[in-house]
């Protein structure tokens, strides 16, 4: 293996929306490289990126994939996101790992949601974005329109730095080159439109390009690379991944113009907590004291856990002793590997600006920091907020005694996954998961179904809360004198709305002492068991302040048991005389189409008692749909999109706030609930 040095690597993000090419174009750029001799594809289940069972069954991307190609000397590692919504965990968690996101884009699909999305990420982070064309072999006519549009969308900064030849056969350089013509027309035009763009960050290159003198590569490098740092250039680049058309040009811009680690924006690395929180400046020399961070982490069928790092100062080595943020347990390194695809490469040591893999260390997990000194105890990594799983199913084993191995798999899952959650539902006896989607939990029902278990599953369950809309006084004496010792406990409490996300608030108002302070904690362990499992349907209790405010003890038979059960019951009293209301998730969605589908579109989603905020159409015929639908009428959404829009049609969710249900629902919600007690 060649030595690499920290300023040799250059890595990337392979992200965008479904089917955009992202594991296609991966493929090609190993191959064309020399990394793999033979090509294979997404469809036939042979791509070195989607290796694993799940990804080879249905052909698309399920999990992020390191792997890595040397072109020109230089090391690209790269990792190929998978583009559907419901897996954007796998791709949040991984995009501060590198120096630039390549947005990859089919023009068919023109600009939807999930690549706007990605860009808002991407600049949140201050990551440096490329957007590479895909798809370039299936018709240069679209490629015009598709460009402008583009610049409609995320600014005139999107700029070619070489153009489709050839009916999409080839590409052509117009950031070096300024001859020649192109399938959208004569290179001089663009070749200058970048520039005059790339000039405007460094003064001294403007005054010698306004003389008239032509800046070549050592001139150009250094502005080009800022610009993009600056995301003043957003450099477009065109491919056909299946024909291998722009792949060898792509591989050259990633090694020359790209930022290498220590030219890319510093990653957001802070050190200590509240208001003495400073960020954290590291240093990209690799024999500096360690600093790594956990992007990724994989299940591997022979090392168990993998957990991928990005190392951004000092050097990692086998053999070293290891500390896990502030924990002071140190860790032994037996093994590093490097990583391409499912293939793990035994390594010594990785260095500032490369990443690897460490297997079966149990203690460590998704966004962990790594490092070799304790005066980098508290040094933190800031990581972009997750969406909320929204969607959930209750689990069923087929075969009981089979929950040990389903909590097995779903523990790996909720290892992997920062969008995935799991739990244990003690009034109905279910095992409840929760994810992003439909696509998202028949994937982890299917993880256990390639374990050999099989599982039933019932009807989603909408995640509802329950709260109240006026303030009401509750009351309850617990009084029990059956044989042996006697229980007594009495308290008086008050419970008041607050604001929508207010959470709980509890609040000790006693005076006098008629309930001794040491109660207080018991009674509050009461109320949080009934609001756990709700009063009136059944559904978490959320925004409510609890003040109790009066009481009696007895001075022998009060204890902390009798407290719990007072307070539990007060409250149930309270709750119910303070006109309690069911609140039901809301989603913000944005659904991109076909213009031609949009009425059917917003038909629908006014039919799931949706509110549509907009409707734009660009100049191509591509249009953008933006409303909020309750949670609980979006349920069968992807067959229906895709039967209105013949599979084009593609949508996000987000989860935007609460509100009340209607009338109808609520009596249905508390009707079932009071059917499955009785
Ligand atoms: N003609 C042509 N087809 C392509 C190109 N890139 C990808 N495809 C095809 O498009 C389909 C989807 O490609 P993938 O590489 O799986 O797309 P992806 O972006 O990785 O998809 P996800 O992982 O689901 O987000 C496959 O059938 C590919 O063969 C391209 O440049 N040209
Ligand atoms: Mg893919």
């Amino acid at each position: 293996m060649a030595d690499f040095g920290t300023a040799d690597f250059r890595n990337v993000l392979l992200a965008g929306s479904r089917s955009s090419g992202k594991t296609t174009l991966a493929e090609a750029l190993l191959f064309h490289a020399g990394e793999i001799s033979r090509r294979g594809t997404v469809d036939a289940g042979t791509s070195t990126s989607d290796f694993e069972k799940e990804e080879q069954a249905h052909h698309y991307s399920v999990y992020s994939t390191l792997l890595h190609a040397t072109h020109q000397g230089k090391r690209i590692n790269i990792l190929d996101l998978p583009g559907a919504p419901d897996f954007i965990g796998q791709a949040i968690a991984c995009l501060p790992a590198a120096e630039t996101m390549v947005l990859v884009m089919d023009p068919e699909a023109g600009i939807d949601s999930m690549s706007r999305r990605l860009m808002k990420l991407a600049q949140s982070l201050d990551l440096p974005v490329a957007v590479v064309v895909s798809h370039i072999g299936e018709g240069v006519a679209r490629l015009g329109p598709f460009l402008g549009e583009l610049q409609e969308a995320f600014g005139r900064r999107c700029l070619p730095i070489n153009l489709p030849t050839g009916k999409g056969t080839g590409v052509i350089d117009c950031l070096l080159n300024g001859e020649g013509e192109s399938d959208l027309g004569p290179v001089p035009g663009f070749h200058t439109e970048l520039l005059d763009q790339i000039v405007e960050i460094d003064d001294a290159l403007m005054e010698r390009y306004l003389e008239g003198e032509e800046p070549n590569y050592e001139a150009l490098h250094e502005p080009f690379e800022r610009a993009m740092d600056q995301a003043h250039v957003v450099p477009v680049c065109f491919t056909d991944a299946l024909s291998g058309a722009g792949v060898e040009a792509l591989l050259d811009t990633i090694v020359r113009h790209f930022p290498s680690p220590p030219e890319g924006n510093a990653r957001p690395f802070f050190m200590g907590e509240g208001k003495d929180e400073a960020p954290f400046v590291y240093s990209d020399d690799p024999s500096k004291t360690l600093l790594a961070h956990v992007f990724h982490v994989a299940t591997d069928p022979y090392l168990g856990k993998l957990c991928f790092f990005r190392v951004y100062q000092g050097t990692m080595k086998v053999g070293d002793q290891l500390f896990i943020g502030d924990g002071k347990k140190p860790i032994r390194l037996s093994h590093l590997f490097q990583i391409q695809g499912k293939q793990r490469t035994p390594v010594k040591e990785i260095i500032a600006g490369d990443m690897g893999a460490i297997a079966k260390v149990e203690d460590l997990h998704l966004s962990d920091v790594l490092h070799d000194d304790h005066a980098l105890d508290y040094v933190h990594h800031k990581t972009l907020p997750y969406p909320t799983p929204l969607h959930a199913l209750a689990v069923v084993p087929k075969t009981r005694g089979d929950e040990n191995k389903i909590a097995e798999v779903l523990a790996r899952i909720r290892e992997e996954d920062p969008t995935f959650e799991a739990h244990f539902e003690s009034e109905t006896h279910e095992l409840v998961i929760q994810g992003l989607g439909e696509m998202h939990l028949s994937l982890v029902i299917e993880r256990i179904r390639n374990q050999g278990v099989e599982v039933e599953t019932k009807p989603p369950k909408i995640a509802y809360h329950e709260t109240i809309m006026s303030r009401a006084e509750g009351h309850y004496r617990h009084k029990k004198q059956s044989g042996g010792a006697g229980q007594f406990a009495e308290v008086s409490l008050r419970v008041e709305p607050l604001d929508r996300g207010g959470g709980f608030e509890f609040v000790d108002e006693i005076v006098g002492g008629v309930i001794p302070k040491g109660f207080m904690p018991a009674i509050e362990k009461g109320v949080r068991d009934i609001m756990r499992r709700g009063v009136v349907a059944g559904y978490p209790i959320e925004d409510v302040r609890v003040t109790i405010y009066d009481g009696k003890t007895h001075p022998v038979d009060s204890k902390e048991v009798a407290f719990r059960t007072a307070g539990k019951f007060a409250f149930r009293d309270a709750f119910l005389k303070a006109n309690p209301q069911i609140l039901e998730p809301i989603v913000n969605i944005e659904v991109t189409t076909p213009a031609d589908a949009v009425g059917s579109i917003t038909g629908d989603l006014l039919s799931r008692r949706g509110k549509v905020f907009g409707t734009d159409v660009t100049a191509s015929g591509t249009a953008l749909v933006r409303a909020s639908v309750p949670l609980a009428d979006m349920m069968d959404y992807e067959p229906a999109l895709k039967s209105m829009t013949k599979g084009r049609g593609r949508y996000t969710m987000e989860l935007s706030h609460y509100d009340p249900v209607p009338e109808r629902i609520s009596q249905d919600l508390i009707a079932s609930f009071g059917a499955q007690r009785s």
